[in-house]
C-alpha cells in the first residue's frame, strides 16, 4: 500500500470563494467581499466602497451556506475522509473588533461540522483564508497594524473552544507566503487601506508587507502555542503557496537566482513557522530592501514557542527563473516566471509539472522532517457540457492522476511522510486570482456563471466517479 491506511483523501475550499451569504445572519464584509470579478486578461478590482450595480462574486458565490448538506453528502459519496474548509472570520466577528462573537455565525459552522461528522469526514479548518474583516483593513491597514494580532487571537480562542470536540486539524493562515509578493497586499496581508483599483496595480510597500507578515507570524505562533497548551489533541499546520522554481539553465547565475527565489518565496515563511526562527539571510534581505521590522520584546521567543505540527502547501505549477535568459514569461499562482520548454501550461498560463510535486515533497521533507499534506492541487479549466449534457473532464483526471502518481513515488520510493491530499475546489467555486467562475476545478459542476446567473444546481463530472474509485482503492487504481 503506497498510502497509509488512514490517508486523508478529500478536497479543499475557502469560505469566501464558495459560501456566499456574505451579509446573512450578521456577517460583516471581508476583504474578499470588496473584490469584483475579472478574467485572465482583465484583473479583478478591489473597491474601498461597494459600487452599486457591480458584481462581487463572493456575495453569492456557489451558496454553500444554503447547500452545505447537499454538498457534504456529495463529498461523502466520493468517499472523502477529509474536507478542508475555512471559517469566515467576519461571520464570527463581523468587524473583527466586537467584544462578543456572533452566535449565528458560530451556529452555522456547528451545523457544517456536525454534518461532516455524520458522514465520517474529518474537517481540516483554515482559520484565515483571504477573509480578513474589511473593518480591520480600514482601521489598521490590515496586518500592518499590530493590534490585529490580539483580534486574531481572540477569534481563535473562540473557535477553538466552540469546536474543540468537532475539529482536530487547523491551519493558521492560507498561503501565508503570498505576503512576500505584491499581489499578497490585497487578500493576504490586506495592506490595502483605501485603495480602489485593479489588484495588480495596488500601491506596494515592502515595508508594510513584511511588517504585516511579521505580525501574522507572531499571531500564528501565539495561537499554535495556546492550542498546544489548552487542546492537546489539536494538530496545527502552516500553509504555503509552494512555487517550485527551477534554474532556466545550468549557468551558475541561474542556479543562484533559483536559490534566491526558493528562499524568498517559500522558505522565508516556513522557516519561521516550522523552525521557529527567521532564516539567517532575512536580516541581509531586510537591509538590502530598506525594510525595518518593528519587533516587540519577546516576539522572537514566541516564534520559537509556536511551531507547527505539520506542513501543508498548495502545489499547482512550477516555473523557471534565470538571469538574462531572453526566455518568454508565463503566468503562475501569485507569481509569474519563465516558460519551461519541457512543460505545458493551462489556459491561465500555469505550467503543469507533476514530477515537480515529487521533487517538492522531497525538498520540504528533507528540510523539516515533519508530516506533510498537499492541501491544494488541481487544474483550473473551462468545462463544456457534452452532447449528453454531462461534463467529460478527462483533462482534469489526467492532471490529477499524474500528480497522484508522483505523490505515490515520493511516498513509496523516497519515503516522505505524507498525511493526505485535498485537491482544490472539489466543487466549482470562485477563482481567487480572477474572480471568475469559468476557471473551474471541481469534481462537482455548479451551474453558476461569470455574469452571476445560474440556478446553482450541482452535477457530477466524470472526475467525480474517477476520484471515488481512487479513494476507494486508496490510490491503487488511478
Ligand atoms: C490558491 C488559493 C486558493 C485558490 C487556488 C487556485 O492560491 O489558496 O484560494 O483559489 O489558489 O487559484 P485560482 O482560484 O486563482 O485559480
Amino acid at each position: 500500500m503506497p498510502f497509509p491506511k488512514d490517508f486523508l483523501w478529500g478536497g479543499a475550499t475557502a469560505a469566501n470563494q464558495f459560501e456566499g451569504a456574505w451579509d446573512v445572519d450578521g456577517k460583516g464584509p471581508s476583504v474578499s467581499d470588496m473584490c469584483t470579478n475579472g478574467t485572465h486578461t482583465t484583473p479583478k478590482r478591489i473597491t474601498a466602497q461597494l459600487e452599486p450595480g457591480t458584481l462581487y462574486p463572493s456575495h453569492e458565490a456557489i451558496d454553500f451556506y444554503h447547500h452545505y448538506e447537499e454538498d457534504i453528502a456529495l463529498f461523502a459519496e466520493m468517499g472523502f475522509k477529509c474536507f478542508r474548509l475555512s471559517i469566515n472570520w467576519t461571520r464570527i466577528f463581523p468587524t473583527g473588533m466586537e467584544e462578543e462573537p456572533n452566535e449565528a455565525g458560530l451556529a452555522f459552522y456547528d451545523k457544517v461540522f456536525d454534518c461532516c461528522k455524520a458522514h465520517n469526514i474529518e474537517p481540516l479548518v483554515t482559520i484565515s483564508h483571504y477573509e480578513m474583516p474589511y473593518a480591520l483593513v480600514e482601521k489598521y491597514n490590515g496586518w500592518e497594524g499590530r493590534a490585529c494580532i490580539a483580534y486574531f487571537e481572540k477569534y481563535c480562542h473562540v473557535i477553538f473552544e466552540r469546536y474543540k470536540d468537532k475539529v482536530k486539524y487547523w491551519l493558521t493562515f492560507n498561503e501565508v507566503n503570498s505576503g512576500t509578493t505584491k499581489l499578497g497586499n490585497v487578500l493576504s496581508t490586506s495592506t490595502v487601506k483605501g485603495y480602489t483599483g485593479p489588484i495588480t496595480e495596488v500601491p506596494d510597500s515592502p515595508q508594510a508587507r513584511y511588517q504585516a507578515l511579521h505580525h501574522q507570524f507572531v499571531a500564528s505562533a501565539r495561537v499554535v502555542k495556546y492550542a498546544h497548551e489548552h487542546y492537546p489533541n489539536f494538530k496545527l499546520g502552516n500553509m504555503i503557496c509552494f512555487i517550485t522554481s527551477y534554474p532556466y539553465t545550468c549557468k551558475p547565475e541561474d542556479i543562484l537566482e533559483a536559490q534566491h527565489q526558493m528562499r524568498n518565496m517559500n522558505w522565508y515563511c516556513s522557516d519561521v513557522q516550522v523552525r521557529g526562527e527567521y532564516p539567517y539571510y532575512a536580516k541581509k534581505f531586510w537591509e538590502q530592501n530598506n525594510i525595518h521590522i518593528q519587533m516587540e520584546e519577546g516576539d522572537l521567543a514566541e516564534l520559537k514557542e509556536g511551531t507547527v505540527d505539520f506542513y501543508t502547501f498548495s502545489y499547482y505549477m512550477s516555473n523557471c527563473v534565470g538571469v538574462d535568459t531572453g526566455a518568454a514569461e508565463t503566468d503562475g499562482n501569485i507569481v509569474s516566471g519563465l516558460k519551461n520548454p519541457y512543460l505545458e501550461a493551462s489556459e491561465w498560463g500555469w505550467q503543469i509539472d507533476p514530477v515537480g510535486l515529487r521533487y517538492t515533497l522531497n525538498e520540504i521533507y528533507d528540510r523539516y522532517r515533519i508530516p506533510m499534506m498537499v492541501v491544494e492541487n488541481g487544474l483550473g479549466a473551462r468545462d463544456e457540457k457534452g452532447s449528453d449534457g454531462k461534463i467529460h473532464d478527462s483533462y482534469r483526471i489526467d492532471y490529477l492522476r499524474k500528480h497522484i502518481e508522483q505523490m505515490k513515488l515520493a511516498v513509496e520510493e523516497d519515503g516522505v511522510d505524507l498525511m493526505g491530499y485535498t485537491p482544490w475546489g472539489c466543487i466549482d467555486l470562485v477563482s481567487a486570482s480572477t474572480g471568475e467562475m469559468a476557471k473551474r476545478y471541481g469534481f462537482i459542476y455548479v451551474n453558476k456563471f461569470d455574469d452571476g446567473t445560474g440556478d446553482l444546481s450541482r452535477e457530477r463530472k466524470d472526475s467525480f466517479y474517477w476520484y471515488q474509485k481512487v479513494i476507494a482503492t486508496n490510490g491503487e487504481e488511478l
